[in-house]
């Protein structure tokens, strides 16, 4: 079952994904208790620094201007601003800001900005991540030297899947500026969505493509769809809370060193379904009651369920906190 030096397959993903429930779970809390201490998450905070009018046509956002949600476009955030959202962040217990742009890539005369916004937060002493399209080699590097940390860049599903969702770009794009971003030296962060109206098949590549990168990812979110008014997807049906703790199972027995972050869509989940994901490996989330547009659970609400569950927040920096043993 563990990985060697050869890639995961469909078919030996699948065999994990297929387990009983119990022994997935199992599996997936070992896997997880060797390399990270279990009674901790990572909190990351996201702002969206430019909202709305975006030229792509993913089927999942309310940001395309292609769909028919109400959002109004903005334009990027002025720096100052963007700062003293960072600030409260960071003394709400964020060790990761993550600031996301409706953009299908962004424009060079936005860098300057960009770059400040990186330094600004890094000032603040946590750790900056960005999701802004697609990249060219050059703004990777302009980024990698600004000191970003992580950049977002989800694969979203599986390769087949893909045109079903996003026509204005293509699964290779996407795996394009994820190597651009990893050859700038730069942490990779991607995953996807699930509940879209894809197979367990589609799931279970998306997952492997992931571990299957020539580095996986350091980080992976795995969003539940949160259907948006106005976009192709709006009335598609809740996926099975079962099917869900599945896939994060399986992501992190595929990627036993990645920080699993349980992304969009905590809002319609309940205190167990976050519990049963949190106890199959993922160990990262989104606080603060809005996503980039969408609502997410009030912090108080957070804050009462890692109380009732006995979670405590990572430390800072986002290192891996040492567990009792020792252990990274
Ligand atoms: N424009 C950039 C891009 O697409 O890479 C960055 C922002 S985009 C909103 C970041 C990710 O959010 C998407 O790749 C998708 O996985 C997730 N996302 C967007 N809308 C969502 C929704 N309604 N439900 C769940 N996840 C969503
Ligand atoms: C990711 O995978 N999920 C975050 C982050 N990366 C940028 C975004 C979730 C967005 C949910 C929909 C919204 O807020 O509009
Ligand atoms: Fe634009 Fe990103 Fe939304 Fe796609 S997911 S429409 S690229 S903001």
């Amino acid at each position: 079952m563990k990985k060697s030096l050869e890639s995961w397959t469909r078919a030996s993903a699948w065999s994990i994904y297929d387990m009983s429930l119990m022994d997935l779970l199992f599996e997936a809390q070992s896997v997880h208790r060797e390399h990270f201490d279990s009674n901790r998450v990572q909190i990351s905070k996201l702002l969206s620094i430019k909202t709305g009018g975006c030229a792509e046509d993913c089927a999942y956002c309310s940001q395309s201007a292609r769909n028919g949600s109400q959002l109004s476009a903005s334009k990027l955030m002025e720096i100052d601003r963007v700062l003293t959202e960072a600030g409260k962040a960071r003394d709400r217990g964020a060790t990761r800001y993550c600031m996301g742009a409706a953009w299908r890539e962004p424009k060079d005369r936005d860098m300057d900005a960009l770059i400040a916004m990186i330094a600004g937060v890094k000032a603040l002493g946590m750790e900056t991540c960005m999701t802004l399209g697609m990249l060219t080699e050059e703004q990777a590097v302009q980024l990698a030297e600004a000191g970003l940390d992580y950049y977002n860049h989800n694969i979203d599903t599986s390769e087949r899947y893909y045109a079903e969702i996003i026509s204005t770009r293509t699964f290779a794009d996407r795996l394009n500026t994820l190597e651009r971003v990893r050859e700038a030296g730069i942490k990779v962060c991607s995953g996807g969505i699930l509940g879209m109206g894809e197979t367990v098949e589609d799931r279970i590549d998306m997952a492997v493509t992931l571990a299957n990168l020539a580095e996986p990812p350091e980080s992976v979110p795995i969003n539940m769809l949160m259907p948006q008014k106005g976009t192709p997807l709006e009335d598609t049906l809740p996926l099975d809370p079962i099917a869900f703790v599945r896939m994060i199972a399986l992501a992190r027995i595929l990627m036993p060193r990645s920080y699993i972050r349980l992304s969009a869509g905590r809002n319609q989940m309940s205190d167990e379904m976050q519990a049963l994901c949190i106890f199959a490996g993922a160990n990262s989330i989104f606080v603060g009651d809005t996503l980039l547009t969408a609502d997410n659970p009030e912090e108080d609400a957070d804050r009462v369920l890692f109380e009732k569950i006995g979670i405590s927040p990572m430390g800072s920096n986002g290192l891996p906190d040492r567990n009792e043993a020792g252990q990274p």
